[in-house]
C-alpha cells in the first residue's frame, strides 16, 4: 500500500493548555506560536560525532531519571552505536543506524514521489478552544447571563421569561468564544504554515533503506513492533528551508490523533546526508541547548511524551535554516497500532 499521508508539522505553542501537531491527512509538526522562555542560554552544545553528554556511555534504564517524564518507552541502551546526548530528558543518537547505501535508497523511494510542502496543523487545538469555552462559561458568560436576566426582570417583571433571556444570553456568549477561539486557532495554523517550508512525502516501507531502518527502530526499542509507527517520513530541505520550533507529541492527542495511533512517544529521526558542520540545518532543542549536526546513518532518537502518553514539552526542537540540501527520514512511535493510511501496510514485516 502506498502510503498516503502527507506529512504534517505539527503546530506547538506553549498556552496553559496546548501544544500543536501535524494535519488531517499525514504527519505533523508542532510549532511553537509562542517565544521559548527569555532564560539567557550558553551557546548550544554541538553534539557531533565525537562528543556530546555522555557520549558513548550507554546508561541503565531508570538511570539519571529525575523526572516522571523520564519514563519513556523502553531502548536497548547497549545498542550498537547508541550514544546519550542529555539525560532527562533523555536524547540519544545511533551512529550507522543504517548504512550509507540504505540512506541512497531511502532518498531514492522518496524521489519516485511527489514531495509536497510539509503540512502544518495546529495540533492541540481542542484543548485550547475547550479551555476558552470554560473559561467563557465559568465567568464572562454567567455574569453576562446575569445582567441580561436583572435587565429582563426589571423590565417586564421577575418570571420566566427574565430565566430565558439569561439562558439565551448565556448559550450565546459560551457559542461566541467558542466561534472566537476556534477562528485564532485557524489563523494561527495559517500564520504557522509559513514556518515549515521544507518538502515531504510518506513512503510505504517497500525500499531495502526503509526495511533496515524499520528494522533497526524495532531492534532499539524491544517491545515496539512497527504496527505502531507511522509510515517513514522523508523530508528534504532545500536551502533557505527549515522547521521552526515544535513539539512531535500532541497535548489533545486522544482526540486529535485517535486515528493515528494516538499520542506519539518516540521520534527517529534518520539523517540521510551529511551537513556540514556550522552550515546550518541542524536539529537544534532549544530548551536543552542542544544541537545536533546531520550525519549520513546517524539515528536521532527522544521520546515527545512518556510512555503514558503524558506530553513532554522540554524536547522541543527545530531544523534549523538549512544552507545545504538535507535529506531527513522520520519515524514516530505511537502508542497504539497505527491504522491506514498513517500507518505502515497492514500485516507489514521488515524483513
Ligand atoms: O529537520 C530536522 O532536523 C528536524 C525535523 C523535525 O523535527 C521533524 O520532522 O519533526
Amino acid at each position: 500500500m502506498a502510503a498516503v499521508a502527507a506529512m504534517t508539522a505539527r503546530i506547538a505553542h506553549r498556552s496553559a493548555a496546548g501544544i500543536p501537531r501535524g494535519g488531517t491527512t499525514g504527519r505533523r509538526a508542532r510549532i511553537s506560536a509562542r517565544k521559548p522562555p527569555r532564560r539567557p542560554l550558553a551557546p548550544p552544545v554541538a553534539a557531533d560525532s565525537d562528543g556530546g553528554f555522555g557520549a558513548g556511555v550507554a546508561t541503565a534504564p531508570g538511570e539519571n531519571r529525575t523526572d516522571a517524564l523520564d519514563a519513556h518507552v523502553p531502548i536497548d541502551r547497549f545498542y550498537t552505536g547508541l550514544r546519550q546526548l542529555h539525560a532527562s530528558p533523555d536524547v540519544f543518537v545511533v551512529d550507522d543506524f543504517v548504512t550509507p547505501e540504505q540512506c541512497d535508497s531511502i532518498i531514492a523511494a522518496a524521489s519516485t514521489r511527489a514531495m509536497d510542502q510539509s503540512p502544518v496543523v495546529y495540533a492541540g487545538w481542542t484543548n485550547d478552544v475547550g479551555d476558552v469555552i470554560n473559561t467563557a462559561a465559568r465567568g464572562p458568560a454567567l455574569w453576562l447571563a446575569a445582567l441580561v436576566t436583572i435587565a429582563a426582570a426589571s423590565a417586564d417583571g421577575p418570571g420566566l421569561g427574565a430565566g430565558i433571556a439569561g439562558v439565551i444570553a448565556y448559550a450565546g456568549a459560551v457559542a461566541l468564544a467558542g466561534g472566537v477561539a476556534v477562528a485564532n486557532v485557524k489563523q494561527k495554523e495559517s500564520a504557522l504554515k509559513a514556518l515549515r517550508t521544507s518538502t515531504s512525502c510518506a513512503l510505504d516501507g517497500a525500499s531495502d533503506g526503509e526495511r533496515a531502518y524499520v528494522a533497526a527502530a524495532e531492534a532499539l526499542m524491544p517491545g515496539s513492533e512497527c504496527a505502531s509507527f507511522e509510515a517513514p517520513t522523508v523530508i528534504r530541505y532545500r536551502p533557505g528551508q527549515r522547521l521552526a520550533p515544535h513539539f512531535d507529541a500532541n497535548r489533545g492527542a486522544d482526540v486529535e490523533d485517535a486515528n493515528r495511533g494516538g499520542q506519539t512517544l518516540a521520534t527517529l529521526l534518520l539523517y540521510l546526508n551529511d551537513v556540514d558542520a556550522g552550515a546550518g540545518g541542524v536539529t537544534r532543542f532549544g530548551r536543552l541547548n542542544l544541537e545536533v549536526t546531520p550525519r549520513r546513518g546517524q539515528c536521532l532518537v527522544f521520546f515527545p511524551a512518556a510512555e503514558d502518553g503524558t506530553f513532554d514539552d522540554r524536547v522541543e526542537h527545530e531544523g534549523t535554516e538549512a544552507t545545504e540540501e538535507k535529506w531527513i527520514c522520520r519515524i514516530w512511535r505511537h502508542e497504539r497500532e497505527v491504522p491506514p493510511p498513517f500507518g505502515l501496510p497492514v500485516g507489514y514485516r521488515p524483513r
